[in-house]
């Protein structure tokens, strides 16, 4: 199992939707693991396949505290929804590939998910609480949703354009300013 690099804004593969798994084999089983070893080192509580660059439908997701004993991971393959329930919870979102941005997201209390599981064995799985908001998180990567589709325009362009930003000057790091090797700084 290995630790993935996981995508960020402005990552255009984010924006995609992704396409069914067809067949569930040895390398998609190890594409499983290592989402569930990245999730568990990021810290998060999810996962979705395009977060570390294969636009796929498959998702990992696990709720279970630090006190918990054991942990719980659940691995969804094509997860399909089948019900939301009418009431509404709010909690304050995260996502790794939107790194240090948390925004209060109004979602279904309740999600009934019908998916396959790693074994590919169909599940169906009704899920409350945090589990459910995950759910309705990582199914919303899978469609190239994020959360600050949440907000209005205005808001999301604002964090848009910091993103990108830091990803230009990541590309072109500021020159060290030397001033032995140009010193009338000529050089561009
Ligand atoms: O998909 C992702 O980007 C992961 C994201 C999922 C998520 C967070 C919050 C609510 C619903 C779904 C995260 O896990 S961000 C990290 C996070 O929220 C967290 C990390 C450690 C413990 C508890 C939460
Ligand atoms: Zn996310």
């Amino acid at each position: 199992m290995a630790v993935r690099n996981i995508i960020t804004l402005p990552d255009p593969l984010l924006r995609k939707r992704s396409a069914a798994v067809e067949r569930i084999d040895a390398e998609l089983i190890a594409l499983a693991d290592d989402m569930l070893e990245t999730m568990y080192a990021a810290p998060g509580v999810g996962l979705a396949a395009v977060q570390v660059g294969v636009p796929r439908r498959l998702l990992v997701v696990d709720t279970s505290s630090k006190e918990d004993e054991e942990r719980r991971p659940l691995v969804l393959i094509n997860p399909e929804i089948l019900e939301l329930g009418t009431e509404m919870r709010v909690y304050e979102e995260g996502c790794l590939s939107i790194p240090d941005v948390r925004l209060e997201i109004e979602r279904p209390a309740t999600v009934r998910v019908r998916y396959l599981d790693r074994e590919g064995v169909p599940q169906e799985l009704v899920a409350d609480g945090l589990l459910a908001t995950a759910i309705q998180h990582e199914i919303d990567h899978l469609n190239g949703r994020l959360i600050i589709d949440f907000l209005s325009r205005l808001k999301r362009d604002i964090i848009v354009r910091k993103f990108k930003k830091q990803a230009k000057s990541a590309k072109t790091p500021e020159k060290e300013s030397d001033p032995g090797s140009d010193p009338a700084g000529l050089t561009a």
